[in-house]
């Protein structure tokens, strides 16, 4: 046994599994789990065990690296089956995460105890799969079936006090190696549970299922309704039967393109915040953060930082406006009260680290500053000019530009090594991706930080280059000149979003632009028509100008009645757009959005080109992560076919 060590204590043998970094389940893991199992009901000496984990976690789950190979004896069912048929019972002491297969061999041991801290789940769907040993079969033995919906539809893993009151766990302990020796003994001398499989579980009527469907459907995204098949079909037929449904269904969807391309942003998500080409590069420690403007996004930006434990001091030109930010930051730990993810004095504790100030002066400490003033170049350099100047000189200075060149703000800065672009999304205490932009002059280490703070606020940093746009609006720019050509080639605009829609995004082209405003884009080709740029009039500018702006003006590429947010197809828009409509084009849903997906891909492949993305990989987290894209299609890199991942 490499992987396995024992220990005894009395007649109860400590098993400990130690397998860097998460204990995965690998094929070495299963073979000794399932030898191990043997040899201590050989053992005289040995009247009980206990399972635990060296490092950060429980088991993991299944080794996902595995995925893509043929699979290889002892199948994990076995060795939950092994387990749980042991002579000797067997206590699964859980920390960290006991996830996916983990929790099922969890499930195979007679008790399951946890620390406080502890999680456990069956996040199988958010790889593309269904639990495949059992998840679906033991757990609604063990928790009943609602508890188990939530638990395989989701993937959301439960903390230890919830799982204790669901049943999926029997304690939660402080010290959890002593403690589960002692739960261990207690139990040598008592009743024994009947093992999780010879449990008993009901049929529950069509009703309850049909909502559960209602409840789990996503569109394109098959693996949560699988996993209620395999549920349903388990409260229906005996155990036997069951597990091998479960199986062939788990098999069966680990060679889907749904599973693949899950596998695919499960692996970038992990690369991503840790680029190689920045090991060994030591960021600047960020303990105190000035924000320029208190507006949405500044706020945003603050609130964000403040959760991360930094220290905020938020920059306005006058007190009504210091007053004005410091409001919009306390709104969104309101929020985060409201929805009982934080006591009233721990909102009291964030708001204690928000100072605000009109000076410059007060930001001479401040490890980092982030503008987030208007998009205006004259205004950008004016904040940077007066950074420069009372700064420390090793402060790293930031620009949440979202159009400009990163470049021209940073002229005249005395020491342009230290200054980045750091694109957050709105709103910014929420969007998880994170854009960060380099100028040729960006010090490695300044780079290094930018990284840094996204691991520490939990967003997904990419590295961008610089463009018109960078990765992501310049993507979505393209995806929108897409929709409207297939508007002029005469494909209905509500056919088009429904097409995106039943791809997986939440909105179609259209009506997200409702939603937002049509007016910022507009502005924007204003703005550089104004310049003297040839920027040609999109079907946006004619609506627009003709007081179109979106939901707010009450109509947009729709009409909407009063206080409704329901969009209704426009006689006025198909007036206004008509001489613009040359054809009567005949697409599927599948074949919008096919020709939608394939512009973004086109698009991420001229920006890999030109070296504005690093990899394909980035090109899908900014897609999935800032702008919707349904993550099971793997972003648009990934469906045209341009990642090296093997499908
Ligand atoms: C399953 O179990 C199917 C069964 O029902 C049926 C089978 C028949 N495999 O996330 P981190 C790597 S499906 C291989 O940054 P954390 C990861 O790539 C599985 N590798 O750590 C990374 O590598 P690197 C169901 C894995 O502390 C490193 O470990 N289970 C796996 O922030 C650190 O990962 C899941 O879906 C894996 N299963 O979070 C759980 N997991 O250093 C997936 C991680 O080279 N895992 N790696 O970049 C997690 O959710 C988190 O890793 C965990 C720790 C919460 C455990």
């Amino acid at each position: 046994m490499t992987l396995l060590t024992v220990r005894r204590d009395g007649e109860i043998a400590v098993v400990t599994l130690d397998n860097p970094p998460v204990n995965a389940i690998s094929e070495a893991v299963r073979k000794e789990l399932f030898e191990m199992v043997g040899q201590l009901d050989a053992d005289p000496g040995v009247r009980a065990a206990v399972l635990i984990c060296a490092g950060r976690t429980f088991l993991a789950g299944a080794d996902v690296r595995e995925f893509g190979k043929p699979p290889v004896e002892p199948h994990l069912p076995e060795v939950v089956d092994r387990i749980e048929g042991a002579e000797k019972p067997w206590v699964a002491a859980i920390h960290g995460a006991a996830l996916g297969g983990g929790f099922e061999i969890a499930m195979g041991c007679r008790f399951r105890i946890a620390v406080e801290s502890a999680r456990v789940g069956l996040p199988e769907v958010t790889l593309g799969v269904i639990p495949g040993a059992s998840g679906t079969v033991r757990t609604p033995r063990l928790a009943g079936i609602e508890t188990t919906v939530d638990l395989v539809t989701s993937g959301r893993p439960m903390p230890a006090g919830k799982a204790l009151k669901a049943g999926l766990i029997d304690a939660v302990v402080s010290d959890l190696e002593r403690d589960a020796v002692a739960f261990a003994r207690a139990a040598l001398d008592a009743e024994l549970p009947l093992p999780v499989s010879q449990r008993p579980l009901a049929p529950m009527p069509e009703a309850f299922w049909q909502d559960a469907r209602k409840r789990a459907a996503k569109p394109g995204h098959q693996a949560p309704l699988r996993a209620l098949d395999s549920l349903r079909f388990a409260t229906e037929h005996d155990f036997a039967e069951a597990m091998e449904h479960e199986r062939e269904t788990f098999l069966d969807l680990r060679g889907s393109d749904e599973a693949a391309a899950l596998r695919h942003i499960f692996f970038a998500e992990r690369a991503a915040p840790k680029p190689s080409a920045l090991k060994g590069i030591e960021p600047r420690p960020v303990r105190t953060v000035g924000v320029i403007g208190g507006g949405t996004m500044g706020a945003g930006i603050a609130g964000a930082c403040r959760e991360a434990g930094m220290e905020i001091l938020l920059i306005e030109r006058d007190d009504e406006a210091v007053t004005r930010g410091l409001a919009n930051v306390g709104k969104i730990f309101d929020s985060a009260v409201k929805r009982g993810k934080l006591s009233a004095e721990d909102r009291a504790g964030r708001m204690a680290g928000v100072r605000g100030s009109t000076d410059y002066a007060d930001l001479a400490d401040a490890d980092l500053v982030i503008e987030a003033v208007f998009e205006e170049i004259g205004v950008k350099r004016a904040v940077f000019a007066e950074l420069g100047r009372v700064c420390r000189a090793d402060a790293v200075l930031a620009t949440n530009t979202s159009y400009l060149d990163p470049r021209a703000i940073a002229e005249g800065l005395p020491d342009p090594s230290r200054f980045i672009g750091l694109h957050f999304f709105s709103p910014a205490h929420i969007m998880k991706l994170l854009e960060i932009v380099p100028t040729p002059d960006t010090a490695p280490d300044v780079l290094a930080t930018g990284f840094a703070l996204g691991r520490a606020l939990n967003k997904m940093p990419v590295q961008a280059g610089i463009c018109e746009g960078f990765i992501g609006n310049r993507i979505l720019k393209r995806y929108r000149a897409e929709a409207e050509a297939l508007v002029k080639q005469g494909v209905a605009i509500a056919e088009i979003d429904a097409a995106m829609r039943g791809y997986g995004f939440r909105m179609g082209p259209f009506e997200a632009q409702d939603l937002g405003g049509l007016d910022i884009a507009f502005l924007q080709r204003e703005g550089a028509r104004a310049e003297g740029q040839d920027v040609p009039e999109t079907l946006g500018d004619i609506l627009v100008r003709a007081g179109r702006k979106g939901q707010k003006t009450g109509g947009g590429w729709y009409d909407y009645a009063e206080g409704d947010r329901t969009p209704k197809p426009s006689a006025s828009v198909a007036t206004l757009l008509a001489d613009r409509v040359s054809g009567s084009a005949a697409l599927s849903g599948p074949e919008i959005a096919d020709r939608l997906v394939g512009a973004m891909a086109a698009e991420g492949e001229a920006i890999l080109r030109e070296g504005i993305a690093q990899s394909p990989q980035d090109i899908d987290l900014v897609e999935i992560h800032g702008y919707g894209f349904p993550r099971w299609k793997g972003g648009p890199m990934f469906a045209a076919g341009m990642t090296a991942s093997a499908r």
